[in-house]
Order: structure tokens, then sequence, then C-alpha cells
């Protein structure tokens, strides 16, 4: 199976623009507690490098794109992320990486919590132990 799980946002479009609406439980599969966005990242800079313990977030670059490294421990995956229409469902235990950022890139994350220092696994060791239910972390 695909790591990569993208959902596609239907443009609400006419002469004046295009427009997307996301909701809970709709386009975005989960009740949405918190919304972040990144920007302002300079391109040689890579953020991420972590997993949540249970979190899980849609991403999506409404402005410019960043490429994506998702990986469960067995295997990596990558996408762009270039396009306001294009969300990715990022799952918990899923280490994640955030590599060139383009200089106008806005990443907006949706997430399913509030803002938990206790869920990130920040140590890709520790990660791996987790994945293979070697170690408590
Ligand atoms: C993720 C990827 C995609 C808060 O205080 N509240 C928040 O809601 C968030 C998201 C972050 N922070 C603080 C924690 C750090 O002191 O903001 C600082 C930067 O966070 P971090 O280094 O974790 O940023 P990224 O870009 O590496 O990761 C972020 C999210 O933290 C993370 O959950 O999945 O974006």
């Amino acid at each position: 199976m695909s790591l990569i799980q993208t959902i596609s946002f239907p443009p609400l479009g006419d002469d004046r623009g295009s427009l997307v609406a996301l909701e809970a439980n709709k386009a975005v599969p989960f009740d949405v507690k918190r919304v972040y966005y990144i920007f302002g990242t300079l391109p040689h800079v890579s953020r991420g490098f972590h997993a949540h313990r249970a979190l899980k977030q849609i991403a999506v670059c409404v402005a410019g794109k960043c490429r994506m490294i998702l990986d469960n421990g067995k295997f990596k995956e990558e996408v762009w992320l270039d396009s306001p229409t294009k969300g990715l469902l990022i799952t918990e235990l899923i280490w994640h990486e955030m590599h060139d950022f383009s200089p106008d890139c806005v990443l907006l994350v949706l997430a399913d919590e509030h803002y938990d220092e206790m869920d990130y696994i920040r140590d890709y060791d520790d990660f791996k132990q987790l994945i293979l239910g070697r170690k408590h972390v």
C-alpha cells in the first residue's frame, strides 16, 4: 500500500478566480482542532523530521510547493505538494520530512488535535524501535 494518500479539493471557480472550502468530516476526514501554516522557509532548509504517536493531519501548499517524504519505518515515498487543490493525509506513526520549499511556499496543515509536544517522536532510532515493537518510547 502506498504511503501517499492525496485528497483532491475541488476548486469552486468562476471568472473572479478560485476558492477551495475544507470542511471537517467531509473533504477533511476528521474533526479539525488546529490549523497552522508554515511560510518563509528558506529553500535550503528542511523541516519535520518526526512522527506523531496519534495525530492525523492534512497538509496542503496553498501557495508555492515543497517536497514531502513519508516513511513508515519500512519504506519511504515522496510527493510534491504543488497545488492548492492537493491535500496529503499524514497519519500517525509516519515519519515525515519537508524539503525544497519554494520561496513563496505557504504550507497549511489541518490537525485533529491540539498541539502536544509529547505526541512527537523526534528521534529516528526511537521511531524505528517503536515501529518494530522493541521499545516503549
Ligand atoms: C508537522 C509538520 C508538518 C507550536 O507551539 N504549536 C503548534 O501547533 C506547532 C505545529 C508548532 N509549535 C511550535 C513548536 C516549535 O517550537 O512551533 C515550533 C516549530 O515547530 P516544529 O519544529 O515542530 O515545526 P516543523 O515544521 O518541523 O513541523 C511542523 C509541525 O510541528 C508538525 O506537527 O507534522 O509541521
